[in-house]
């Protein structure tokens, strides 16, 4: 038991860390650096987070592993060595484990274990947090560091329990994996898990039935082995190269020529995509800096991955229907290694459950409204509840016992993404109005890990006990993070940005654009006392 600051109520811990993912490991870390007692509960038998659920074939990460790692440890960053330019899941959760075990962490995380409510008592400033194995514990702080894709959707169709073969989420794999030889298999979801794993299944079964209902922009990954020449490249310079990325937009090096794709000539711009699409990876947005911001300079990377689909995929019909008709990069890029040209395998059939939309899950497969499929395997590549499921989805109960989901059933509303109105000391990770899943995840949470140790610690060494976000500020948040969003193109098609993969989720743009603006007005905010923030 400790009793914090000397005063106040006694507390089984001054912090409770929900999920020992990338941000639950670097919270830990980060609090026992300013000495105060913390407990992680995650979910998993393992350490990981998303890398330890998605474990399904093809999964690999879309930033460059010397970018997706961390930084709070120099001898870490120069120690580790990636083999690839993008990592492949195992060996990101290779990674994430040897931290837990060189920074000692894991005797503060308690495994296999779920978080079922978390209530403020407003008159001790504490919270009591409860999970699944009957654990019944007291914290000062409780932090959330759930991820921001970690409650899998798995669409309820009329019968989904009916299915007599293997169902399976790529968000939930097997952990001793899955043999698809010989299986006849069904797959819905053409998102970036769809996208990665349709080639490779594609490989191991006898039959694939795609099942898509909006066709997405991909782009080649182009991923290869990295070379000790060019991991060393960065290592002699890694704290400028991470300094560099954290001043762009999305806290990661997409190459920006700088320029808009309206002030060149036609062959410049099928130039300047050519090389990036050849070389792999996002950067093909780092292409033109308006991309992502008018729709003409848009259309001109759109019309050019479309040629590309056209030229790849040998059936012009199953060309057209892989087609996407709306902006890039409004749905998250993707990236692929041979997602297009597994259309041309006889193995492979592609289906479009927009025009004949799936009715029923059956016994034997599923049936559209016009066809019925039969399979031994069913996979829903479909998706998250992002951003807002892994925190609604627990009974957060904060002051007068409102509970978080009801808070929020017209859309999250948060100050700066780390904290939200009527639940004091509670602080989210990379939650909603946070750059978050528009920047580079890993940085991300770094910096709310760092940004939260350091309020704990001021907030202890001032004997404050509690910190609650103020309506003004909130309010004046989520309008800014909503104005800079209409000046961007992602609001224009339905992605689970906008909660809109999800039935019935309101429809709010939710990351912040602007990973390096961000940064400094957190600083800013602490560097003011916490402005905007009542201290108790
Ligand atoms: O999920 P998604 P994801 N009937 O939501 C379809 C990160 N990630 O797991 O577009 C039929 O993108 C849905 O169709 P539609 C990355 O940030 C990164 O693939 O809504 N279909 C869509 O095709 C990514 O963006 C990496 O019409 C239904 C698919 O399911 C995020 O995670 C790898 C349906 C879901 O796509 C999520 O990706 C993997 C229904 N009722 C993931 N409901 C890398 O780093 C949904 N769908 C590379």
């Amino acid at each position: 038991m400790t009793n914090e600051n000397g005063k106040g109520t006694a507390t089984d811990f001054d912090v409770v860390v929900v999920g020992a993912g990338f941000a639950g490991l670097v919270m830990l870390y980060r609090l026992r650096q300013i000495g105060v007692t913390a407990r992680a509960y995650e979910t998993g038998n393992g350490v990981g987070g998303t890398w330890f659920w998605n474990r399904y074939p093809g999964a690999r990460c879309d930033v460059e592993s010397m970018e997706y790692s961390y930084q709070f440890s120099p001898e870490l960053q120069q120690e580790w060595n990636w083999t690839e330019r993008y990592s492949a899941q195992p060996e990101i959760l290779r990674y994430i484990n040897h931290v837990a075990d060189r920074f000692d962490l894991r005797r503060d995380i308690q495994l296999s274990t779920r978080v079922t409510t978390a209530t403020y008592d407003e008159g001790n400033a504490l919270w009591t947090v409860e999970t699944d194995r009957g654990d019944r514990v007291t914290a000062r702080f409780l932090v959330m560091a759930t991820g921001c894709l970690s409650a899998a959707n798995t669409p309820n169709f009329p019968g989904r329990d009916s299915f007599a073969g293997r169902s399976l989420h790529t968000g939930a794999w097997p952990q001793e994996g899955v043999d698809f030889t010989g299986k006849r298999v069904g797959i819905i979801g053409t998102g970036s898990s769809g996208i990665q794993s349709i080639p490779v299944i594609a490989d191991e079964c006898a039959h694939l039935t795609v099942f898509q209902r909006t066709p997405n922009f991909s782009v080649p990954a182009g991923n290869r082995p990295l070379t000790v020449a060019e991991r060393d490249r960065v290592k002699a310079v890694y704290p400028e190269f991470r300094a560099a990325n954290s001043l762009t937009p999305f806290g990661v090096n997409f190459d920006s020529t700088g320029i808009s794709a309206l002030a060149v000539s036609d062959d410049a711009r099928v130039n300047e995509y050519e090389e990036r699409w050849e070389k792999g990876g996002l950067r093909f947005l780092g292409a033109f800096v308006d991309l992502m911001f008018d729709r003409d300079a848009n259309a001109t990377a759109a019309e050019f991955v479309r040629d590309k689909i056209r030229s790849i995929v040998k059936d012009p019909e199953v060309a057209a229907m892989l087609t996407p008709k709306d902006v890039i990069g409004c749905k998250r890029l993707c990236s692929d290694t041979g997602y297009f040209e597994a259309f041309n395998r006889p193995n492979v059939k592609l289906v479009d459950v927009a025009a004949d939309p799936i009715v029923e899950i059956t016994k034997d497969g599923l049936r559209t409204q016009t066809r019925a499929f039969e399979f031994d395997t069913l996979v829903y590549a479909t998706g998250f509840d992002a951003m807002t499921g892994a925190l609604t989805r627990i009974d957060i109960r904060g002051k007068g016992g409102a509970k978080l989901a009801d808070a929020w059933s017209a859309g999250p509303r948060t100050y700066l993404g780390v904290a939200t109105v009527g639940f004091p000391n509670l602080f989210l990770v990379t939650g909603p109005g946070s750059p978050s899943v528009l920047s580079n995840m890993v940085p991300s949470v770094e910096q709310h890990a760092q940004w939260i140790s350091s309020c704990i610690r001021d907030l202890r060494d001032r004997g404050t006990r509690s910190i609650e976000a103020q309506p003004d500020a909130q309010d004046s948040w989520v309008g800014h993070v909503n104005e800079v969003a209409g000046t961007t193109l992602y609001p224009q098609c339905n992605s689970w940005y906008l909660g809109s993969n999800v039935p019935g989720k309101p429809r709010v743009f939710m990351p912040y654009l602007g990973y390096a603006t961000y940064v400094e007005k957190c600083n800013e905010v602490a560097a003011n006392g916490y402005e905007g923030f009542t201290l108790g």
